[in-house]
């Protein structure tokens, strides 16, 4: 074996453990060994597409590398027996072709489905409206208040005083309430989001709700809701590398029974009709 060789299989081989050993790391220090618990009504079919696929290719990996071996061992080099040459079976070739191809549409078109749903069909009419607008490097929060309405948000109004793009005369902002970092949502209640973004890409993602959305600035996002059937404390990551404190750009998040939700909704001041923001303005300065 040349020297070379030498070199690149100890290279290969040190990668490998390196790889394997900050795994191991991530999952003995987030105590997460599968797939993060699911909470949200989409997460389970998500789910069990990534099962399907996970033993379609686990099978297909076992069988294709089971018979190499196999093949291996048994056409190995034997001193006096030639070997054989092959043009190949064309049956084969089209079996092996047309059986992938079939499976290949089905996920497709049963993803494509599936992402039709979760992003086309309309939120519940009772759904609770949030807004969340992602700045470096952190999350504005805005809650509708009493009336149960969000101030309409316009991506051209998004600016720096005006996280929200909202109209300070608009009559449905005026009792909306705002946190910083901090998001909690009723449980077993459709919620449906509407994000934006003040400076760069951000992305709103919580694993345990299998949601990942995208925030370019200039757009507002109101397609993308969910439901929550359990409760439980979670972490909002931003998911887009949108600047160096982009590590510390995560958010309380708490799914929690309708009556703790109620109590968490009392204890927040509504906006004053004056200065629309100035709650998560002030909020984000505490907490930077
Ligand atoms: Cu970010």
């Amino acid at each position: 074996m040349s020297k070379f060789c030498r070199f690149f299989r100890r290279g290969v081989l040190g990668a490998m453990l390196a790889w394997a050993s900050t795994g191991w790391a991530e999952m003995r220090e987030t105590g997460v060994w599968w797939l993060p618990r699911n909470v949200s009504h989409f997460g389970h079919e998500i789910d069990f597409m990534i099962y399907v696929i996970l033993w379609l290719t686990g099978i297909t990996g076992a069988l294709v590398f089971g018979a190499m071996i196999y093949f291996i061992v048994k056409y190995r080099h034997r001193a006096g027996v030639g070997a054989i040459h092959s043009h190949g079976n064309n049956t084969l070739e089209v079996v092996w072709t047309t059986i992938p191809v079939f499976i290949f549409l089905a996920l497709a078109i049963y993803g494509n489905e599936m992402w039709g749903r979760m992003r086309m069909e309309k939120a519940p009419a009772d759904a609770l409206q949030v807004a969340v607008v992602g700045e470096q490097f952190g999350w504005n929060v805005r809650y509708p208040g009493p009336d149960g309405k969000l101030g309409k948000m316009d991506s051209r109004k998004i600016g720096k005083d005006n996280p929200f793009g909202i109209d300070a005369n608009d009559p449905d902002g005026k009792d909306d309430f705002t946190t910083y970092n901090d998001l909690v949502f009723p449980v077993n209640r459709p919620v449906q989001l509407h994000l934006g973004s003040k400076d760069v890409i951000h992305a709103f993602y919580v694993p345990e709700f299998r949601l990942y959305q995208d925030m370019v600035p200039g757009r507002v996002y109101d397609f993308v809701w969910f439901k929550a059937d359990s409760v439980g404390s979670f972490q909002l990551a931003c998911n887009q590398l949108c600047g160096q404190g982009h590590y510390k750009m995560f958010g309380k998040l708490a799914v929690v029974p309708d009556s703790d939700y109620l109590a968490w909704v009392k204890g927040k001041a509504p906006l004053t009709a004056a200065s629309p923001n100035s709650s998560a303005e002030t909020t984000a300065v505490a907490n930077r």
